[in-house]
């Protein structure tokens, strides 16, 4: 992403916080914060980017039941997926504002509103799913969580997804030369961009729901993402060589908007925080099932699947790991002691 356009999306989010504070105020000051003594009721909209029968989605909707139940219907929260409330960033600030109450999105658009979350984005970062998850369950991934709070939103939990590879239309991509000439798609606000450039290629800000299209048309020969992604979107009908370079691996958050989670007493509060961390494991399970789901649909669809040695793409980006290795050494020494 250009200087301009990261200096644009700043300041716009800062103009966003001011604005969330600012209507806060004015409801404090009213007596009615919305805050509610333990036992009062709630009535929130959870947004999604994926379809419903997605692994995240599907644990969006385990948690909104489990927690109707739990509450006897005190907290009422609506899932609504296909991004149906908007694309992921715009949701971000309507969670800001509190406009939209809660949503789950992924780590690499957390970016723009919360510089500490850049450090998911740093390639090769964990070295499996193990370590991954080591990280995110150990006290790191915690305290990483409750960064979240500088910006107005609670993170509650985690949920997976997988390594992030890339998938092209044209040109298949086996080693990173291959990325010369290659427009890729990347997530608004990531560090994503910087690792294509590194390795060679140019990129391209693109909304998800933007990308078949993009594809389709050619405005961009390639984009990245897990199997599931992949396959959900359909993206590999109009890009069918993937590369599994495994150059990130971005954890999914479910977070809450400062302003609704104010709404609920303590015990509320404990059982909301409770029952996202059990929707992490149903998350988990459904997850692994999807993956091997999705490598079967590409298998059959005869998608060329290039495996390819990740210790090259680790290499050309090498520089750009050392710089936000140093930038973000607090949060490399955690991942490193969750590699023990
Ligand atoms: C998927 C994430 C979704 C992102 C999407 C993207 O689950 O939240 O928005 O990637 O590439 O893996 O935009």
């Amino acid at each position: 992403m250009s200087l301009r356009k990261t200096l644009f999306t700043r300041s716009r989010s800062r103009i966003v916080v001011l604005l969330a504070t600012a209507a806060m105020l004015t409801l404090a000051m009213a007596g009615c914060g919305g805050s509610s003594a333990a036992g009062g009721s709630v009535s929130w909209r959870l947004a999604e980017t994926h379809p419903r029968d997605f692994p995240t989605t599907q644990a969006d909707i385990w948690f909104a039941d489990q927690l109707r139940e739990r509450s006897n219907g005190r907290i009422d929260i609506e899932v609504f997926p296909d991004a149906q409330l908007g694309e992921e960033r715009d949701v971000m600030e309507q969670v800001q504002l509190g406009s939209v109450e809660m949503t789950r999105t992924n780590a690499n658009l957390v970016t723009e509103f919360v510089d500490s979350w850049e450090a998911f984005g740093i390639p090769y970062v964990f070295d499996d799913e193990q370590h991954f998850w080591n990280y995110l369950n150990g006290p790191g991934g915690k305290s990483k969580l409750a960064e979240l709070d500088q910006a107005g939103y609670v993170g509650l939990t985690y949920y997976d997804s997988g390594a992030r590879n890339f998938y092209t239309a044209g040109e298949p991509i086996e080693k990173p030369a291959d990325l010369q000439g290659q427009n890729i798609r990347v997530q608004p606000g990531s560090l994503t961009a910087e690792m294509v450039d590194a390795m060679g290629g140019s990129s391209t800000t693109m909304n998800f729901s933007e990308v078949y299209s993009g594809l389709e048309t050619g405005v961009i020969e390639g984009a990245e993402n897990n199997l599931p992604s992949y396959v959900s979107t359909g993206h590999y009908e109009v890009a069918d060589d993937i590369t599994l370079d495994r150059h990130q691996r971005v954890p999914e958050v479910l977070m809450v908007g400062e302003q609704a989670w104010n709404q609920l007493g303590e015990q509320d509060k404990k059982l909301v925080r409770q029952v996202a961390e059990e929707s992490t494991e149903v998350q988990r399970e459904l997850w692994r099932k999807e993956v091997e789901k999705a490598r079967k649909t590409l298998e059959d669809s005869g998608v060329n699947i290039h495996e390819v040695d990740t210790a090259k793409f680790r290499e050309s980006v090498s520089g750009m790991i050392d710089k936000y290795d140093e930038k973000f050494a607090d949060f490399v020494s955690a991942v490193d002691e969750a590699r023990q």
